[in-house]
């Protein structure tokens, strides 16, 4: 399928999924919400597909949701437009296929909602990141006040969304919400690398352990240890597992096929 402002290219077990419009910082209007679910949905139910790169075109990765479009809507639509950003984000963390972002650039409101609901974020030295929501009189609708407090806690979550302030990649990596910092025309480069590690081990494993530790967070820690149990138990029924275990023993590389 193609989408009028995304770019998607594989190689390798690697999609690289670009939010391209530039001219507006990428930010985040109907279509490409809409489009964004689709096309994470396509990428996810693809075979070849093991890691997904989210990033963007330009000097932004997303700069938040379109406020040129949200400024003139109406309550019903404002409801509209958060209930479909919602499904998208949501829908990112029940994705078996890992989703690592590269923000480039401005992550905002949104944008930075966005790059909370992947597994993981990598930040050029470019990068500036915030929710101004406050600014404009609104507060985070995409997730964001309940993804950043889980990911840093609320003092600094409070701190950022209160005062709507952006923060440059260094704090972003001191704060915990970026895991490495990368010159700008580095960062796609050890996005992918990363990924090409993901790549190379077990398949069902990655996407088990990220199952096991999203649903986690939402359970009790005895609940999350029994349910972190029964997922290590499927595994042992899967031809990945053998495939690991011999491969170990036989001291060859292992050749996992995601099953
Ligand atoms: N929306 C629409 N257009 C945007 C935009 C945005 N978020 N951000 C930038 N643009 C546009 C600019 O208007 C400008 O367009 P033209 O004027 O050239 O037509 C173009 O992108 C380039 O931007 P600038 O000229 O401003 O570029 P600068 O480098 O000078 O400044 C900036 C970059 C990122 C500091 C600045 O553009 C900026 O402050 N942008 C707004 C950032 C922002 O406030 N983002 C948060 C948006 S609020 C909801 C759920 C979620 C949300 C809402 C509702 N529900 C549950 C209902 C989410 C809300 C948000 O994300």
């Amino acid at each position: 399928m193609e989408f009028s402002h995304l770019l998607i290219e594989k190689q390798d077990g690697i999609a690289v999924l670009t939010v391209n419009s530039p001219k507006t910082l990428n930010a985040l209007n109907s279509r490409i919400i809409a489009d964004l679910e689709c096309a994470l949905y396509e990428l996810e139910l693809d075979a070849e597909v093991k890691v997904i790169v989210l990033t963007g075109a330009g000097k932004a990765f997303v700069a938040g949701a379109d406020i040129k479009e949200m400024a003139a809507m109406g309550s019903t639509e404002g409801h509209q437009f958060g209930l479909k950003g919602q499904r998208m984000i949501l829908s990112m963390a029940r994705m078996e296929t890992p989703v690592i972002a590269a923000v480039n650039g401005f992550a905002l409101g949104g944008g930075l909602e966005l790059a909370l609901a992947c597994d993981f974020i990598y930040v050029s030295d470019k990068a500036k990141l915030g929710f101004p929501e406050v600014t404009l009189g609104i507060i985070p609708g995409f997730g964001g006040t309940q993804n950043l407090a889980r990911r840093i806690g609320s003092a600094k979550a409070g701190e950022l969304i209160m005062t709507g302030k952006m923060i440059d990649a260094a704090k972003a990596e001191a704060w915990g919400i970026a895991n490495e910092v990368f010159p700008a025309d580095e960062l796609l480069d050890k996005a992918m690398a990363t990924a090409k590690q993901i790549c190379s081990v077990g398949t069902l494993a990655v996407s088990y352990a990220k199952n096991a530790l999203i649903a986690g967070l939402d359970m009790t820690r005895e609940d999350g240890f029994r349910y972190e149990a029964a997922l290590f138990g499927v595994l042992f029924g899967s031809e990945d597992q053998k495939e690991g275990m011999n491969a170990f023993v036989e001291k060859r590389k292992a050749d996992f096929k995601g099953q």
